[in-house]
């Protein structure tokens, strides 16, 4: 899998792909992530890469030169390449979009910054548009490197095989149970006493209606597309009381 990230800001890239998974993915060659700065693609004398909005306004717009140029420099437009745009106006990231992507050979993130960039970068050479959640941030550099990372870890190898069941599709999404480490004793905290028990059968029903009751008062709207078992039921029955 190949990662082309265009953006004007290219160091604040360096010390997240360095670090962790990403990190000994890309050693391994599982991944490449090339970062590109857009500025190298501006050829006026001040290499601009911004300008005032037509029809006036607040803040600056990202000229469509540079960012064309630099996606037919590293020949973004092949048939291998999936171009997405990061920008809060994109669909929602998901684990489900993450997935899909996971599957290409090559993904290209353009990282907008200030008011936005030139509607038409967006509308002729770009295949997707995507945000990670409804807020701004100063840039989409952070946002592409969420998707770096989400996509990444699907990748086979680049985790060892400790997420495969987590990221089956056919798995309802329900939040993680609680976890607990030593000591057994922290400043007075003790640790549930089944996760102590040793029976395993204890512990995966524990650990199940603890799941299931967190979505429930977390995130209500994944608890109700759930299709809870007999099972399940009787467990959140046996928290309630
Ligand atoms: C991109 C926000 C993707 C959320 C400013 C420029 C953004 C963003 N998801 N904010 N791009």
């Amino acid at each position: 899998m190949i990662f082309d990230i265009l953006t004007i800001f290219p160091s604040m890239f360096s010390s997240p792909l360095r670090e962790g998974m990403i990190g000994k993915a890309r050693e391994r060659d599982l991944i490449q992530v090339r970062v590109h700065n857009i500025r190298d693609f501006a050829f006026d004398k001040h290499h601009m890469t911004d300008d005032r909005p037509f029809g006036g306004g607040e803040g600056m717009v990202m000229k469509p030169e540079p960012i064309v140029g630099a996606l037919r420099a590293i020949e973004a437009g092949g048939p291998e390449a999936r171009c997405i745009l990061l920008t809060p106006q994109g669909r929602l990231f998901s684990q489900e979009i993450a997935r899909g992507l996971s599957k290409l050979s090559r993904i290209v993130l353009i990282c907008g910054r200030y008011e936005g960039v030139d509607e038409r970068v967006a509308q002729h050479f770009t295949d997707d548009q995507i945000s990670i959640g409804d807020y701004v941030l100063t840039g989409g550099e952070l946002a592409a490197m969420v998707i770096v990372d989400a996509v990444a870890r699907l990748i086979p190898g680049v985790l060892g095989n400790v997420g495969s069941a987590l990221e089956d599709s056919f798995t309802q999404p329900v939040l993680e149970h609680p976890q607990y480490t030593r000591p057994r004793d922290f400043e007075g905290m003790g640790v549930p006493p089944v996760l102590l028990c040793g029976n395993h059968e204890t512990i995966r029903r524990w650990r199940r209606g603890q799941a299931l009751k967190r979505t429930s008062l977390r995130r209500p709207d994944l608890f109700a597309a759930l299709e809870l078992s007999a099972e399940d039921r009787q467990l959140l029955e046996e928290i309630e009381t």
